[in-house]
């Protein structure tokens, strides 16, 4: 299968968010990755709850990629109104018990997916094997756009595919942060199927919308 993509939100003209993702939906994008912070998981706030409901209205097929950077993170599902068609990813280091939060997000009908920051052993991941439909994996500290990627980071790729491949489990791995026109690449070689793009490609200055996404494609294919 290709590489997805989902264009993150928050580097997206947000003066002009209804017609950017009808723009997206129009090109086939898959995702729109939506990054939510409590001010306390992460020194930053973006979308509040009442904003990740909202962008289901200009959405047609594309699909919410909601990457929630909260402690707690089950206590604003029924807020966001997660259900059918949502991919939801909770931070391993957030939760209290995640295997519980990612059982109510399957309940709720949505794609679960577990999270993890630069620090966390790739390892970490092998209890959530049975649960997830991804892994997220951070190849920045989460909250903030516009970062370096963390060294080492394309080395835990390499390794979290390992381990998913060995599990024999059909989970997915997404990368977010920088994931840029020099890393997508080699990120699609050492195994990422979704692919958070931001201001280090998809929403740098470099191309108009259709045209950086076409060219995205062309480097995950
Ligand atoms: C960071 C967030 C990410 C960013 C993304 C931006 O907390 O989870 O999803 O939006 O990394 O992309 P870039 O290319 O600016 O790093
Ligand atoms: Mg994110």
């Amino acid at each position: 299968m290709a590489g997805l993509l989902s264009p993150s939100v928050m580097c997206a003209d947000l003066l002009h968010l209804y017609d950017e993702i009808e723009k997206l939906d129009s090109l086939g994008v898959e995702y729109l990755h939506i990054d939510f912070m409590d001010n306390k998981f992460v020194p930053n706030i973006t979308f509040d709850t009442n904003m990740v409901k909202c962008f289901k209205k200009p959405m047609k097929n594309i699909k919410r990629d909601i990457h929630i950077m909260a402690f707690k993170p089950e206590q604003f599902f029924d807020a966001m109104e997660i259900g059918e068609g949502d991919m939801v990813s909770v931070h391993y280091e957030a939760c209290n018990d995640a295997h519980t939060v990612l059982e109510d997000i399957k309940n709720r009908g949505a794609l679960p997916c577990i999270a993890i920051s630069p620090d966390t052993p790739v390892d970490t991941v092998k209890a959530f094997l049975d649960e997830v439909y991804a892994v997220l994996l951070m190849t920045v500290y989460p909250g903030f756009a516009g970062q370096p990627m963390v060294e080492g980071s394309m080395d835990r790729l390499s390794e979290l595919r390992r381990i998913i491949d060995e599990s024999g489990k059909d989970v997915k791995i997404e990368v977010d942060g920088h994931v840029s026109w020099d890393h997508c690449g080699e990120m699609r070689e050492r195994g990422a199927d979704i692919f958070v793009a931001g201001s280090s490609s998809v929403y740098g200055k470099d191309y108009p919308l259709d045209e950086a996404v076409e060219r995205f494609y062309s480097l995950v294919e």
